[in-house]
C-alpha cells in the first residue's frame, strides 16, 4: 500500500478513535485543527459567488500504468538538464478538465488506475489576498502537488475539496500536478462491487478561489426546523481576525441583519422574514448577501419547511406525494460523466418532462451545479453518499470515511431548498456492525443539519405469499424509509400485483426508493414473462407496480430506477445488455420506452 494511503488509514483510523471518545461537536473541532497538511481542507461554501478563476480546459496527462509515479516524482515534472540526464516521463497527452478518461481516450475505457495530471497557470499574488484550489471532485483518490510540493490529498470520488496555496503561489508561472486513482478497494466508499460505471479523473470543475485575508468560509440560511417563517442564519469567518461584523441580506423583504462573530469565527442569528416559500410549482429563490468590510458573497436561496408527521412528509406544512425518478450523473448517448450546466440541465429537463416534481439523485452526491439547477427549476432531491451495497462495516475506518463524506456533502449542499432529504445508505443487509455504523451516521447527519429529514435505502424486507412486511429495524433512526422492490423482475410477483398487501412496522412515510425491470429501446414481443427485455414487458412491470402502489398505505413517494439506461461492467448479457443496464424508462439515445408514457400518465393523474 502506498504511504499516503497508509497515512490516510491512519488518520482516519485516529478520527475513529476520537469519535468515539467525543461529541461530534469536539469531533469536528478537531477535525478543523488537524485535517492539514496531508489532508485536504475544509472547503468554502458557494465557491461560484466568489472571485474565482477557472483552471478547466485542456491538461496534459501522464497514464501511470503500472502505478509508478511517486517513485519517478513525477510530480516534479522534471526535464532533462542535458541530453544524458534520464527523465522516462513527460506531460503530452491532452485531457479536458473537467471530464472522465475513460471517454477521452480508447485506452483508458475501462481504465481503473492512476492518470497524472499537469496545469501551468499564471498567477499575481496580491499582498493581504489569500489563494486556494478548489476541486469540485475527482475520482477517487487525489494528490495535488504545486510547483514541485506535495499540498495534500483527498479521498471520495464526489464531493469538493481544497487547498489553500496563498504561501505556496509564484508570481508568474505556476504548476498543478495532481495524481487522480480509480482503484477500487474494499475499503473504499463504495467499494469492489456497484451497478455504475466507475468514471476515472477530474471530473468537475476546478478553479483559484482568491479571498481576503479573513474571509466568509461557510454559512447557513434556511428556515428554522418546523417554521415557515423564521430564518435560522449561522456563519463562519476563516483567518487571523475573526471578529468581524458580518451583513446579512436579503433585500426583497427588506431584511438587513448583522452577525458579530466571536473569537472563533461563528456567528448564530435568528429572525423572522415574510418570505414567499419554495415549492416546485412556483421555486421561489431570493438573493442573500453576506458582506464584511473585506468581501461579499451572493448566492439565490429558496425557503421552504420540510418535516414528517406521522406517515405524511410535508412540504411548507402541506402533504405531498413525490413524484421521483433515479439517475446517474451520465450523458450516456456519449457514455461519458455529465459535468456541464448544459449536461445538467439536459437531464433535469428529462425528470421534469416526465413530470416529476421530487429526484434521487443515484448513488452519489452529483454536481453541485445540478444541485442548484434543481432549486432553480423546481425539483427536490434525495441525495445520497455512496455508501452502497458490499461495504465492510465490520472495517473501523469505514464509519470515519462515511461521515467524512456525509460531511462533505452536507457541507456542500445545506443551503439547497430543493435537498429535503440526506440518505445515508443504499441496500445494506442488517448486522449488529451496520447497525452500529448506520445509527451513528444518522446522529451525525441531524447534529449537521437539524432541518431535513434523514432517509436510506432498503432492500431487505419479509414476503409472505402476497404480503411485503417492512422490517429492518434500522428504520427506526430514519425519518423516511426508503425501499427498493424490484416487483415483477428480480421478484415474481407471488398474485396479482392488485391484490399485494404492504405492512411495516414503523409509523413512518415510505418512498418505493427503486422498482423497474429492463428493456432494450426497439425490442418487441410480448407482455408476459415470455417478453423479458421487451419495452412491452417492461410497460406492463410499471402498470403493475402502480397498480400495486395504490395498496401501500404509507406511500408517499415513488423513485423508479432509472430515467435513462447507463453504463455498467457488471450487465453481461450479450443480447440485451452488453455493458447497460437497461432499466432506463429512456434509452442511452434519449428515446422514450413504452413504461415512459405509463409513468408520466400515473404522475400526470396524481398532480
Ligand atoms: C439496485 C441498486 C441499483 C442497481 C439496481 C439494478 O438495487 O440500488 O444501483 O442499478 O438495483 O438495476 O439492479
Amino acid at each position: 500500500m502506498p504511504l499516503m494511503l497508509v497515512l490516510n488509514h491512519l488518520h482516519f483510523k485516529l478520527f475513529f478513535t476520537m469519535r468515539l471518545l467525543l461529541s461530534n461537536l469536539a469531533f469536528v473541532l478537531l477535525l478543523n485543527l488537524t485535517c492539514s497538511p496531508t489532508y485536504a481542507q475544509n472547503f468554502m461554501s458557494n465557491p461560484t459567488g466568489r472571485n474565482t478563476t477557472s483552471l478547466n480546459g485542456t491538461w496534459k496527462v501522464i497514464i501511470d500504468w503500472y502505478n509508478r509515479g511517486n517513485q519517478l516524482k513525477i510530480y516534479q515534472d522534471r526535464k532533462a538538464s542535458k541530453p544524458t540526464e534520464f527523465v522516462e516521463y513527460s506531460f503530452k497527452q491532452p485531457m479536458q478538465v473537467p471530464g472522465d478518461w475513460n471517454a477521452q481516450d480508447p485506452h483508458l475505457f475501462m481504465w481503473e488506475g492512476t492518470v497524472w495530471y499537469k496545469k501551468e497557470f499564471t498567477a499575481t499574488p496580491k499582498t493581504g489576498k489569500r489563494t486556494f484550489i478548489y476541486f469540485g471532485a475527482a475520482n477517487y483518490f487525489t494528490e495535488v502537488y504545486l510547483n514541485g510540493k506535495k499540498l495534500g490529498s483527498h479521498e471520495g470520488g464526489f464531493t469538493p475539496f481544497q487547498f489553500e496555496v496563498t504561501d505556496a503561489l509564484q508570481d508568474g508561472t505556476n504548476k498543478l500536478v495532481v495524481s487522480v486513482n480509480s482503484q477500487r478497494k474494499e475499503e473504499s466508499i463504495p467499494a469492489m462491487n456497484y451497478d455504475w460505471w466507475n468514471y476515472g479523473g477530474i471530473t468537475r470543475d476546478v478553479s483559484l478561489i482568491e479571498t481576503p485575508a479573513n474571509f466568509i468560509e461557510d454559512y447557513f440560511i434556511q428556515l428554522k426546523k418546523g417554521s415557515q417563517n423564521e430564518v435560522e442564519a449561522w456563519v463562519k469567518v476563516n483567518g487571523m481576525n475573526k471578529s468581524k461584523k458580518v451583513n446579512l441580506s436579503i433585500p426583497a423583504v427588506g431584511i438587513n441583519k448583522v452577525l458579530e462573530t466571536d473569537t472563533s469565527g461563528y456567528a448564530r442569528i435568528t429572525f423572522k422574514a415574510d418570505l414567499k416559500l419554495w415549492t416546485p410549482e412556483v421555486p421561489k429563490q431570493y438573493d442573500i448577501t453576506l458582506a464584511t468590510d473585506e468581501e461579499s458573497v451572493k448566492e439565490k436561496i429558496g425557503f421552504r419547511s420540510i418535516e414528517v408527521k406521522g406517515l405524511d412528509i410535508l412540504l411548507n406544512g402541506k402533504s405531498v406525494f413525490l413524484r421521483g425518478v433515479n439517475f446517474h450523473e451520465e450523458i450516456a448517448k456519449e457514455m461519458r460523466r455529465a459535468t456541464s450546466d448544459a449536461d445538467a440541465r439536459s437531464i433535469l429537463q428529462s425528470a421534469k418532462d416526465l413530470g416529476c416534481n421530487f429526484i434521487r439523485t443515484a448513488h452519489y452526491p452529483q454536481s453541485e451545479n445540478l444541485v442548484k439547477m434543481a432549486e432553480e427549476m423546481g425539483l427536490m432531491i434525495w441525495e445520497e453518499i455512496p455508501l452502497w451495497q458490499g461495504i465492510q462495516f465490520g472495517n473501523p475506518i469505514i464509519l470515519a470515511k462515511a461521515e467524512f463524506m456525509l460531511r462533505e456533502m452536507i457541507r456542500r449542499d445545506k443551503n439547497r431548498a430543493s435537498i429535503i432529504m440526506w440518505s445515508i445508505s443504499n441496500e445494506t443487509t442488517p448486522a449488529a456492525d451496520r447497525d452500529r455504523v448506520l445509527t451513528n451516521m444518522a446522529a451525525t447527519c441531524r447534529s449537521l443539519d437539524p432541518t431535513r429529514l434523514v432517509t436510506s435505502a432498503f432492500n431487505h424486507v419479509k414476503t409472505d405469499g402476497n404480503k411485503t412486511i417492512l422490517e429492518d429495524t434500522l428504520s427506526n433512526v430514519l425519518d423516511v424509509v426508503g425501499i427498493n422492490r424490484y416487483m415483477g423482475w428480480y421478484k415474481a410477483w407471488p398474485d396479482k400485483p392488485g391484490t399485494m398487501v404492504f405492512e411495516s412496522k414503523f409509523t413512518k412515510p415510505v418512498i418505493i426508493s427503486e422498482f423497474g425491470g429492463e428493456a432494450k429501446f426497439g425490442n418487441h414481443g410480448t407482455a408476459d414473462s415470455a417478453g423479458l427485455w421487451n419495452e412491452e414487458y417492461q410497460e406492463q412491470l410499471y402498470k403493475d407496480n402502480i397498480a400495486m402502489f395504490k395498496n401501500v398505505s404509507f406511500l408517499r413517494g415513488i423513485t423508479p430506477w432509472v430515467l435513462y439506461d447507463f453504463r455498467s461492467p457488471t450487465r453481461m448479457n450479450a443480447a440485451n445488455q452488453d455493458g447497460w443496464n437497461r432499466k432506463g424508462l429512456l434509452s442511452d439515445k434519449g428515446e422514450k420506452k413504452k413504461a415512459w408514457y405509463v409513468l408520466k400518465a400515473y404522475y400526470d393523474s396524481i398532480k
